[in-house]
């Protein structure tokens, strides 16, 4: 199968090589798209260079897939002109997410709402992702009413000029911004611009998407993003109000019967997942499972996950594995 990574050269884009190699994605011809300055440039993928190409060569090319992370403006642009070539597109940018014409999937929770004629897939937000993987079996089986998420953003997540931002503070030295301050031991309380309710963009993506992935509009949630100078992934503290009575050790049974997810909860030897342990594998970790003693059908959890991994690239290639099994490219 012929297929082209747009923005292959980005943080995301180079995650989604090592996946789709990782999975053996049944890749026959790799084709990685960028920017005309890095037209030309030689990308390695299974033991071969690829030459980076522009959009246009790309779609004379006839991928099967194209998958694109490169920014809204892009795939605004350019996911429209693939589709109308046949192309199917799976887009990591928020661009698509709340168009009501496109779907917006995690695989495990509404693949199956996929079909043939969808040629624009959204990618959710990173931090959306790892939430709504968990929501899914636990409001299945005790109905979530309200989501309150406060999240620990790694700074992958802004991607490469954030992460030599920190590694230079870390070593005293100045360098570009990605940020308002400094990140190195602090946390800035703010991802993404502020918009007029107070909240930022990235707190209403958590809002918006949760509700569309889940396809229940009734489930309140209300977020804080936050970023802080860690590397291995996206860290969250979720607060679950249920419609039905639970047993802690009953969620513990379901999230470790969850295909993606590895329960890691075990404070009498200190076991509670960590960015650390994320970094870099494709499961989504849950711990600190607990009830909330301050109102009834309530629960407390601690969710870790490779924002680059399940956040991004796995879960655009978990897209192509299903639209590939059903035939549809
Ligand atoms: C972030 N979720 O972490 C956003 C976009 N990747 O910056």
């Amino acid at each position: 199968m012929k297929v082209a990574v747009v923005g292959a050269t980005g943080l995301v884009g180079t995650k989604m090589l090592q996946v789709l190699a990782e999975r053996n994605f049944p890749v026959t011809e790799l084709i990685p798209v960028a920017s005309e300055k890095s037209v030309g440039k030689e990308v390695a993928f299974k033991g071969k260079t690829y030459k980076v190409v522009n959009a246009d060569t790309a779609i004379a090319m006839k991928p099967n897939v194209a998958l694109f992370s490169a920014g809204g403006s892009t795939s605004l642009e350019w996911a429209p002109k693939f589709a109308a070539a046949g192309i199917t597109v799976i887009d990591n940018s928020s661009a698509w997410r709340m168009d009501p014409t496109k779907k917006l999937v995690v695989p495990e929770v509404n693949g199956k709402t996929l079909t043939p004629e969808d040629k624009i897939i959204a990618n959710p937000n990173c931090s959306t992702i790892q939430m709504v993987l968990v929501m899914s079996p636990l409001h299945d089986q005790y109905k979530i009413k309200r989501v309150v998420v406060s999240t620990y953003q790694s700074v992958t997540g802004t991607g490469v000029k954030a992460v030599t931002q920190l590694m230079n503070e870390r070593k005293g030295e100045t360098g570009e911004m990605a940020y308002p301050y400094q990140i190195d031991l602090n946390v800035i309380p703010q991802i993404d611009v502020f918009l007029e309710n107070g909240y930022t963009k990235e707190e209403m993506k958590m809002v918006n998407e949760t509700k569309k992935i889940m396809g229940d509009n009734s489930i309140q949630v209300t977020a804080t993003t936050v970023r802080i100078p860690v590397m291995g992934g996206h860290s969250e503290s979720v607060n679950l109000e249920f419609d039905n009575e639970y047993e802690v050790a009953n969620v513990r049974k379901l999230l470790a019967a969850t295909p993606g997810i590895v329960v890691v909860d075990d404070p009498a030897n200190l076991q509670y997942p960590m960015p650390k342990d994320a970094h870099d594998k494709d499961e989504v970790l849950v711990g600190r499972i607990r009830r909330d003693e301050t109102q009834p059908k309530t629960l407390n959890m601690w969710i870790v996950a490779d924002n680059l991994r399940k956040g991004a690239a796995t879960n655009a290639v978990q897209i192509a594995e299903y639209l590939h099994q059903q035939k549809w490219i």
